[in-house]
């Protein structure tokens, strides 16, 4: 009976659908025969610059830029002289690497070419490649895609890739190494490989039900395999926002009465002019966004209208705008002027915004806020906190940046709850991994329900198949273009 449950565990395995594996797409991407180059560091004048190549021709193009025009030893870094190879003229003395496959990182012959960074040796050295019979310069991507295509990364490493390309901030960066280590797909392969065994003891129940031999508790062993990974998804979904939070950034949202020193606080907290500052209340109309590292969290910070009533049309449009904007915040920054709690703009917001939002109770499910009270400088001296009464805030003086520390060290107790331990925390990080993890919880969902065996073992495929399509096997043309699509010229 075991050899016939073994050939149903290979038949499971090898499925209608791909399992996760680390081999790649079927679809290598466009003109995958050819050579390519490309500038693989930035553009502009520096130090070094590299060139790379990639595919069949790599090995020809080394020796036809080089003397001497040997092939070099496999990873060792060599000193040569580069020249064109139709005019013979000397372009640079440069390090050249040459990384025969399937060990390179395309899993196809490389070149690089460590050339120094003047704009005029770069593009010598490019036009030098461009006209070596078999090359043509990269697309954007190009690179990462033929890695992908030779099952040297997955698609979630893909994706790590892309993410710490574009890190900004110290979380972003360490939540995309772990993305390219593997973590996730490592992850998703795991959980294949327990849907694998729930089906084959599925289709061993099919098959064999009939028969004496077949095990007790076949279908039973499948259950509980499939109940535990319900619960294993569970986590990693409700997670799933922190770690979109985590990659894309915090929405906080700066909210108050007008001339409270909204404007001000955003340009302190990105050191830069954001906003105009002005003594005139209501100079801010418009929503006003902009990206910033907070204590090495990524957060999108939004300035808004001072929120009152009874003003004209483009204000109050200004105020329509800032109130939607709060309802989308993950963290709402609400500024007040500490000398003037008492006008009416100030007792709205307090009772409309602040305390609904549960300030001083951001462990409730109520939404995040932080109450800053602005212009301390103009407090009486020797006045350490003149309203105890207060919901739980923060003094601050955006004149004189007093309290800044003490808000950047709230912040990042705030933005860390909100976005999880980029080392150990969330791993889903776009919606396309929540997409297919609830598409797999979902059909698990179906099992559980399926009163005939045949379809049962069909859910256990769905699932599986979405787990697959996660990393990259069975992946369709268009979610490739799309995340190629965020890499440069050269990677
Ligand atoms: N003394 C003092 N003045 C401040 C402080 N912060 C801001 N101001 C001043 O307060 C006035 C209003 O500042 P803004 O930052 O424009 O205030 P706002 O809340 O964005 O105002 P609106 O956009 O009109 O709603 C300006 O004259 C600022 O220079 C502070 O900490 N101390
Ligand atoms: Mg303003």
């Amino acid at each position: 009976m075991w050899r016939g449950l073994w050939t149903l565990v290979s038949r499971a395995a090898r499925g209608p659908h791909r399992p996760c594996t680390r081999q790649g797409s079927r679809y290598p991407g466009p003109g995958s025969g050819a050579t390519i180059f490309a500038l693989s560091s930035g553009q502009g004048r520096c130090g070094i610059a590299v060139i790379r190549t990639s595919g069949p021709a790599s090995g020809h193009a080394l020796r036809s830029l080089t003397a001497p025009r040997d092939l070099l030893p496999a990873r060792k870094a060599c000193l040569r002289l580069l020249s064109d190879p139709r005019s013979g003229e000397p372009l640079d003395r440069a390090l050249v690497l040459w990384f025969p496959g399937p060990q390179s990182f395309t899993g196809e012959d490389c070149a690089e070419f460590h050339v120094h960074g003047g704009p005029a040796v770069v593009s010598g050295v490019l036009q030098a490649l461009g006209n070596v019979p078999g090359l043509r310069p990269a697309e954007a991507g190009e690179f990462t895609r033929r890695a992908f295509a030779h099952g040297k990364l997955s698609l979630t490493e893909v994706e790590g890739l892309a993410d710490l390309i574009h890190a900004e901030t110290e979380a972003q960066r360490r939540q995309a190494l772990r993305q390219l280590d593997g973590e996730l797909g490592d992850l998703c392969r795991g959980w294949a490989e327990t849907l694998t065994k729930a089906l084959a003891h599925v289709e061993a129940y099919i098959d064999f039900s009939e028969d004496d031999n077949l095990e007790e508790g076949v279908l039973d062993q499948a259950d509980s395999e499939v109940r535990k990974l319900e619960v294993a998804l569970g986590v990693h979904l409700r997670d799933a926002r922190r770690g979109q939070r985590l990659r894309s950034g915090a929405h906080v949202v700066v909210a108050g009465p007008p001339n409270a020193g909204k404007s001000s606080l955003v340009n302190l907290l990105s050191r830069k002019p954001v906003s105009i500052v002005s003594p005139e209340p209501g100079t801010t109309r418009d929503v006003l966004e902009t990206p910033v590292d907070l204590a090495g969290f990524p957060a999108l910070l939004s300035d808004t209208a001072g929120l009152r009533e009874g003003v004209g049309p483009v204000e109050q449009e200004g105020v329509r705008r800032a109130q939607k904007r709060l309802e989308q915040a993950d963290l709402i920054l609400a500024v007040l002027d500490a000398t003037d709690l008492a006008s009416p703009a100030s007792c709205n917001f307090l009772d409309t915004v602040v305390i609904p939002a549960g300030a001083g109770n951001p462990s409730g499910n109520s939404q995040r806020l932080l109450l800053v009270l602005n212009k301390s400088d103009l407090l009486p001296a020797g006045c350490s906190d003149p309203h105890p009464d207060l919901p739980s805030h923060l003094l601050l003086s955006c004149l004189t940046g007093e309290g800044l520390d003490g808000l950047l060290e709230a912040l990042k107790k705030e933005l860390a709850a909100l976005c999880g331990d980029p080392s150990t925390g969330p791993l889903l990080t776009r919606s396309r991994h929540q997409h297919h993890l609830q598409g797999c919880l979902d059909a698990l969902g179906q099992y559980k329900q399926a009163r005939d065996l045949a379809l049962a073992a069909e859910a256990l495929r769905v699932a599986r198949g979405h787990l697959s399509r996660l990393t990259g096997g069975g992946g369709t043309e268009e979610i490739l273009d799309i995340i190629f699509r965020d890499f440069c010229v050269g990677k």
